[in-house]
Protein backbone atom coordinates (compact mmCIF):
# COMPACT_ATOMS: atom_id res chain seq x y z
CA UNK A 1 0.00 0.00 0.00
CA UNK A 2 1.50 3.27 -1.02
CA UNK A 3 0.67 6.56 0.76
CA UNK A 4 -0.26 9.76 -1.63
CA UNK A 5 1.09 13.17 -2.12
CA UNK A 6 -1.04 16.01 -1.12
CA UNK A 7 0.17 19.70 -1.44
CA UNK A 8 -1.13 22.94 -0.62
CA UNK A 9 -0.23 25.89 -3.26
CA UNK A 10 -0.57 29.91 -3.22
CA UNK A 11 0.85 33.08 -3.13
CA UNK A 12 2.49 34.27 -0.21
CA UNK A 13 0.09 34.84 2.67
CA UNK A 14 -2.53 32.53 0.81
CA UNK A 15 -3.08 31.22 4.33
CA UNK A 16 -0.68 27.77 2.99
CA UNK A 17 0.24 26.87 7.27
CA UNK A 18 -3.83 26.71 7.99
CA UNK A 19 -4.81 24.35 4.98
CA UNK A 20 -1.66 22.06 5.73
CA UNK A 21 -2.75 21.70 9.69
CA UNK A 22 -6.46 21.24 8.29
CA UNK A 23 -5.69 18.66 5.71
CA UNK A 24 -3.63 17.11 8.81
CA UNK A 25 -6.41 17.35 11.02
CA UNK A 26 -9.10 15.51 8.46
CA UNK A 27 -6.56 13.04 7.11
CA UNK A 28 -6.20 12.14 11.28
CA UNK A 29 -9.65 11.75 11.67
CA UNK A 30 -10.16 9.27 8.39
CA UNK A 31 -7.27 7.37 10.44
CA UNK A 32 -4.55 8.43 8.27
CA UNK A 33 -2.22 9.29 10.81
CA UNK A 34 1.31 8.27 9.40
CA UNK A 35 2.04 11.46 7.71
CA UNK A 36 5.55 13.77 6.01
CA UNK A 37 5.20 16.85 6.26
CA UNK A 38 7.44 18.86 3.39
CA UNK A 39 8.79 22.12 2.30
CA UNK A 40 9.92 23.19 -0.96
CA UNK A 41 12.42 24.61 -1.47
CA UNK A 42 13.55 22.68 1.42
CA UNK A 43 13.00 19.07 3.56
CA UNK A 44 16.56 17.51 3.55
CA UNK A 45 19.68 19.59 4.36
CA UNK A 46 21.29 20.01 1.05
CA UNK A 47 17.30 21.16 0.05
CA UNK A 48 17.72 23.49 3.15
CA UNK A 49 20.71 25.14 2.36
CA UNK A 50 19.46 26.10 -1.10
CA UNK A 51 16.25 26.99 0.16
CA UNK A 52 18.61 29.96 2.26
CA UNK A 53 20.02 31.17 -1.17
CA UNK A 54 16.76 31.37 -3.14
CA UNK A 55 15.40 32.89 -0.37
CA UNK A 56 18.15 35.23 0.81
CA UNK A 57 20.77 35.39 -1.66
CA UNK A 58 24.35 35.38 -1.00
CA UNK A 59 27.18 37.55 -0.12
CA UNK A 60 25.50 40.68 -2.40
CA UNK A 61 26.56 38.11 -5.49
CA UNK A 62 23.40 38.21 -8.43
CA UNK A 63 21.34 35.21 -8.20
CA UNK A 64 20.55 34.78 -12.19
CA UNK A 65 16.99 33.87 -12.58
CA UNK A 66 18.63 30.46 -14.72
CA UNK A 67 20.19 29.52 -11.25
CA UNK A 68 17.42 30.02 -9.04
CA UNK A 69 15.19 27.84 -11.63
CA UNK A 70 17.82 25.27 -11.54
CA UNK A 71 18.24 25.11 -7.52
CA UNK A 72 14.85 24.92 -7.29
CA UNK A 73 14.91 21.61 -9.21
CA UNK A 74 17.95 20.59 -7.42
CA UNK A 75 16.55 20.74 -4.17
CA UNK A 76 12.96 19.27 -5.58
CA UNK A 77 14.89 16.29 -6.60
CA UNK A 78 16.88 16.03 -3.72
CA UNK A 79 13.70 16.02 -1.60
CA UNK A 80 11.72 13.60 -3.95
CA UNK A 81 14.37 10.48 -3.58
CA UNK A 82 15.12 11.17 -0.27
CA UNK A 83 12.31 11.73 1.28
CA UNK A 84 8.74 11.92 -0.66
CA UNK A 85 9.24 8.51 -2.34
CA UNK A 86 10.59 6.86 0.20
CA UNK A 87 7.64 7.96 2.36
CA UNK A 88 5.03 7.13 -0.21
CA UNK A 89 6.73 3.74 -0.38
CA UNK A 90 6.14 2.91 3.34
CA UNK A 91 2.80 3.87 3.27
CA UNK A 92 2.81 7.21 4.67
CA UNK A 93 0.81 9.88 3.41
CA UNK A 94 2.76 13.19 2.29
CA UNK A 95 1.45 16.83 2.98
CA UNK A 96 3.45 19.31 0.61
CA UNK A 97 3.87 22.84 1.42
CA UNK A 98 4.87 23.66 -2.64
CA UNK A 99 5.89 21.58 -4.82
CA UNK A 100 6.54 22.16 -9.02
CA UNK A 101 3.74 24.19 -9.82
CA UNK A 102 5.42 26.95 -7.66
CA UNK A 103 8.14 26.98 -10.14
CA UNK A 104 5.57 26.68 -12.89
CA UNK A 105 3.83 29.91 -11.34
CA UNK A 106 6.63 32.01 -10.44
CA UNK A 107 9.50 30.88 -12.61
CA UNK A 108 7.48 30.60 -15.59
CA UNK A 109 4.73 33.43 -14.69
CA UNK A 110 6.72 35.65 -12.53
CA UNK A 111 10.34 35.55 -14.04
CA UNK A 112 9.16 34.58 -17.60
CA UNK A 113 11.40 31.87 -18.20
CA UNK A 114 10.84 30.08 -20.96
CA UNK A 115 8.42 27.57 -20.63
CA UNK A 116 10.37 25.31 -22.85
CA UNK A 117 13.21 25.68 -21.40
CA UNK A 118 11.18 24.82 -17.57
CA UNK A 119 9.04 21.87 -19.20
CA UNK A 120 12.25 19.86 -20.78
CA UNK A 121 13.91 20.69 -17.18
CA UNK A 122 11.09 19.62 -15.37
CA UNK A 123 10.47 16.35 -17.80
CA UNK A 124 14.18 15.46 -17.57
CA UNK A 125 14.47 15.68 -13.49
CA UNK A 126 10.92 14.86 -12.47
CA UNK A 127 9.86 12.16 -15.09
CA UNK A 128 5.90 11.32 -14.72
CA UNK A 129 6.37 12.19 -11.26
CA UNK A 130 3.47 14.66 -9.69
CA UNK A 131 1.27 14.98 -6.54
CA UNK A 132 -2.03 13.24 -6.27
CA UNK A 133 -3.87 16.18 -5.65
CA UNK A 134 -2.64 19.86 -5.27
CA UNK A 135 -5.13 22.72 -3.51
CA UNK A 136 -4.27 26.33 -4.67
CA UNK A 137 -5.27 28.80 -2.43
CA UNK A 138 -5.80 31.78 -4.87
CA UNK A 139 -5.52 35.19 -3.18
CA UNK A 140 -5.01 38.45 -4.91
CA UNK A 141 -1.44 39.51 -4.47
CA UNK A 142 -2.52 42.81 -2.77
CA UNK A 143 -4.06 40.93 0.34
CA UNK A 144 -1.89 38.46 0.22
CA UNK A 145 1.52 40.24 0.74
CA UNK A 146 -0.09 42.38 3.61
CA UNK A 147 -0.42 39.41 5.41
CA UNK A 148 3.01 38.29 4.62
CA UNK A 149 4.04 41.67 4.91
CA UNK A 150 2.18 41.89 9.13
CA UNK A 151 5.61 39.08 9.57
CA UNK A 152 7.76 41.48 9.75
CA UNK A 153 11.26 41.80 7.04
CA UNK A 154 10.10 40.66 3.15
CA UNK A 155 12.89 38.03 1.97
CA UNK A 156 14.32 38.33 -1.70
CA UNK A 157 11.31 37.07 -3.58
CA UNK A 158 8.97 38.54 -0.93
CA UNK A 159 10.66 42.18 -2.09
CA UNK A 160 9.45 41.82 -6.22
CA UNK A 161 6.89 44.12 -7.76
CA UNK A 162 3.03 43.72 -7.49
CA UNK A 163 2.83 43.46 -11.30
CA UNK A 164 5.13 40.19 -10.63
CA UNK A 165 3.19 38.44 -7.68
CA UNK A 166 0.05 39.23 -10.56
CA UNK A 167 1.45 37.37 -13.24
CA UNK A 168 2.14 34.49 -11.08
CA UNK A 169 -1.70 34.36 -9.77
CA UNK A 170 -2.21 34.28 -13.42
CA UNK A 171 -0.12 31.21 -14.36
CA UNK A 172 -1.79 29.39 -11.55
CA UNK A 173 -5.53 30.13 -12.31
CA UNK A 174 -4.10 29.07 -16.15
CA UNK A 175 -2.68 25.58 -14.73
CA UNK A 176 -5.75 25.46 -12.56
CA UNK A 177 -8.17 25.05 -15.02
CA UNK A 178 -5.93 22.32 -17.17
CA UNK A 179 -5.16 19.89 -14.60
CA UNK A 180 -8.38 18.40 -12.38
CA UNK A 181 -5.81 17.15 -10.23
CA UNK A 182 -5.25 20.89 -9.33
CA UNK A 183 -8.74 22.00 -6.96
CA UNK A 184 -9.02 25.94 -6.57
CA UNK A 185 -9.47 27.17 -3.20
CA UNK A 186 -10.79 31.00 -2.75
CA UNK A 187 -8.10 31.88 0.06
CA UNK A 188 -9.70 35.62 0.42
CA UNK A 189 -12.69 34.23 2.28
CA UNK A 190 -11.94 33.92 6.35
CA UNK A 191 -9.99 31.11 7.74
CA UNK A 192 -12.83 29.24 8.84
CA UNK A 193 -14.67 29.15 5.65
CA UNK A 194 -10.92 28.57 3.68
CA UNK A 195 -11.09 25.56 6.52
CA UNK A 196 -14.68 24.72 5.14
CA UNK A 197 -13.68 24.38 1.39
CA UNK A 198 -10.79 22.19 2.13
CA UNK A 199 -12.80 19.62 4.16
CA UNK A 200 -15.83 19.65 1.60
CA UNK A 201 -13.06 18.79 -0.91
CA UNK A 202 -11.53 16.25 0.86
CA UNK A 203 -14.79 14.60 2.13
CA UNK A 204 -14.85 14.05 -1.26
CA UNK A 205 -12.15 13.02 -2.55
CA UNK A 206 -10.75 11.36 0.05
CA UNK A 207 -12.84 7.96 0.01
CA UNK A 208 -12.02 7.32 -3.45
CA UNK A 209 -8.71 7.62 -2.42
CA UNK A 210 -8.74 5.21 0.59
CA UNK A 211 -10.70 2.59 -1.37
CA UNK A 212 -8.09 2.36 -4.07
CA UNK A 213 -5.26 1.87 -1.76
N1 LIG B 1 9.31 29.59 -4.67
C1 LIG B 1 9.09 28.35 -4.14
C2 LIG B 1 9.58 29.76 -6.03
O1 LIG B 1 9.82 30.88 -6.50
N2 LIG B 1 9.58 28.66 -6.84
C3 LIG B 1 9.36 27.40 -6.35
O2 LIG B 1 9.40 26.43 -7.14
C4 LIG B 1 9.11 27.24 -4.95
C5 LIG B 1 8.87 25.88 -4.39
C6 LIG B 1 9.15 30.05 -0.49
C7 LIG B 1 9.45 31.10 -1.52
O3 LIG B 1 10.03 30.49 -2.64
C8 LIG B 1 9.28 30.76 -3.79
C9 LIG B 1 7.92 31.12 -3.29
C10 LIG B 1 8.19 31.80 -1.99
O4 LIG B 1 8.48 33.17 -2.25
P1 LIG B 1 7.87 30.06 1.75
O5 LIG B 1 8.20 30.74 3.04
O6 LIG B 1 7.88 28.59 1.73
O7 LIG B 1 8.86 30.67 0.67
O8 LIG B 1 6.47 30.46 1.18
P2 LIG B 1 5.61 31.72 1.49
O9 LIG B 1 4.51 31.74 0.51
O10 LIG B 1 6.48 32.92 1.55
O11 LIG B 1 5.01 31.37 2.89
P3 LIG B 1 4.06 32.26 3.68
O12 LIG B 1 4.26 31.83 5.08
O13 LIG B 1 4.18 33.72 3.37
O14 LIG B 1 2.64 31.90 3.11
P4 LIG B 1 1.52 31.12 3.78
O15 LIG B 1 2.08 29.91 4.46
O16 LIG B 1 0.47 30.91 2.76
O17 LIG B 1 0.98 32.15 4.84
P5 LIG B 1 0.47 31.85 6.28
O18 LIG B 1 -0.39 30.67 6.30
O19 LIG B 1 1.61 31.90 7.22
O20 LIG B 1 -0.45 33.14 6.49
C11 LIG B 1 0.13 34.43 6.58
C12 LIG B 1 -0.68 35.27 7.56
O21 LIG B 1 -1.98 35.50 7.04
C13 LIG B 1 -2.99 35.09 7.97
C14 LIG B 1 -2.29 34.05 8.85
O22 LIG B 1 -2.92 33.96 10.10
C15 LIG B 1 -0.87 34.61 8.91
O23 LIG B 1 -0.78 35.61 9.90
N3 LIG B 1 -4.08 34.47 7.18
C16 LIG B 1 -5.34 34.96 7.11
N4 LIG B 1 -5.93 36.03 7.64
C17 LIG B 1 -7.25 36.22 7.34
N5 LIG B 1 -7.97 35.41 6.54
C18 LIG B 1 -7.41 34.31 5.97
N6 LIG B 1 -8.15 33.51 5.18
C19 LIG B 1 -6.03 34.06 6.25
N7 LIG B 1 -5.17 33.08 5.84
C20 LIG B 1 -3.99 33.36 6.42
Amino acid sequence: MTGKFIVIEGLEGAGKTTAINTVASILTQHNICDLQFTREPGGTPIAEALRNIIKNGLDDEPLTDKAELLMLYAARIQLIDNVIKPALKSGKWVIGDRHDLSTQAYQGGGRQLDNVFIKTLKEQVLGDFKPDLTLYLDIDPEIGLMRAASRGKLDRIEQQSLLFFKRIRQRYQELAKQDETIITIDAAKPLNNVIEQIEQILTTWLPKQVNNR
